[in-house]
């Protein structure tokens, strides 16, 4: 299977990190791909093999023998289901829904930080303070929320926890540390994960651009 990537994309590594933790890592094919700056507000070019994986041109990208996947959510979906055997995520009941409660969230904030990358990629004069200020607003209310529910200690390192400790660590790396003052607990706790290899394995760097 080929899995298209980058270093940067908190989209991205919430998949690697699903893959190591599961300890997948040999089924899959890491394709780097590359992303000039004018991402934020053009289509850029790519090479054919990532332009047919994906109609969205946007990373994950997966391409099995049978299908192609072309976002996070069903990717992290088949990683779990078909190859993971719901190890990540349970498969139905309530468990499911707490998990999923906590994933959106912790998704509405990956949303807002890729939103408000691709605006601050915009030249000073195109920028939007008004739309730069409501995703810093919105990222803060979720993280805000999700203090109110910090996975307790040595609990399973699942696709909820993986998607909030990806959150957290991208905003520090893109923003500062801002956000730990409404979130302490859940700062501290993405502290301890960050050890963990699937962590460290994965931690974000700059984009090829060429
Ligand atoms: N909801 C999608 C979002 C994927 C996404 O926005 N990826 C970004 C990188 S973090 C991307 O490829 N952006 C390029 C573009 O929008 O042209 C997912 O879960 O995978």
């Amino acid at each position: 299977m080929r899995l298209f990537v980058t270093p940067a994309s908190p989209w991205v590594r919430r998949v690697r990190v699903s893959i190591l933790e599961l300890g997948l890592e040999d089924r899959f094919e890491f394709v780097q791909t590359k992303w000039p700056h004018s991402w934020g507000t053009r289509t850029v070019a790519h090479p054919a093999d990532f332009v047919e994986a994906t109609p969205a041109q946007r990373i994950p990208a997966l391409v099995t023998s049978d299908f192609s996947l072309t976002d996070s959510h069903s990717i992290c979906d088949y990683i779990n289901g078909e190859l993971g055997g719901y190890r990540l995520l349970a498969r139905e009941g309530a468990a499911r829904w707490r998990a999923l409660s906590d994933i959106s969230v912790a998704g509405v904030i990956i949303e807002a930080q890729i939103l408000r990358r691709a605006e601050l990629l915009r030249s000073e004069r195109e920028r939007s303070t008004d739309f730069l200020g409501k995703m810093r607003e919105r990222t803060l209310r979720c993280f805000a929320a999700l203090e109110m529910r910090v996975p307790e200690r040595n609990s399973v390192f699942d696709l909820a926890q993986i998607t909030t400790a990806v959150a957290c660590r991208y905003e520090s790396w893109r923003y500062g540390d801002d956000w730990r003052d409404v979130a302490p607990k859940l700062a501290a706790w993405s502290d301890g994960v960050a050890e963990r290899p699937s962590m460290k394995a994965t931690e974000p760097a700059e984009t090829p651009q060429s």
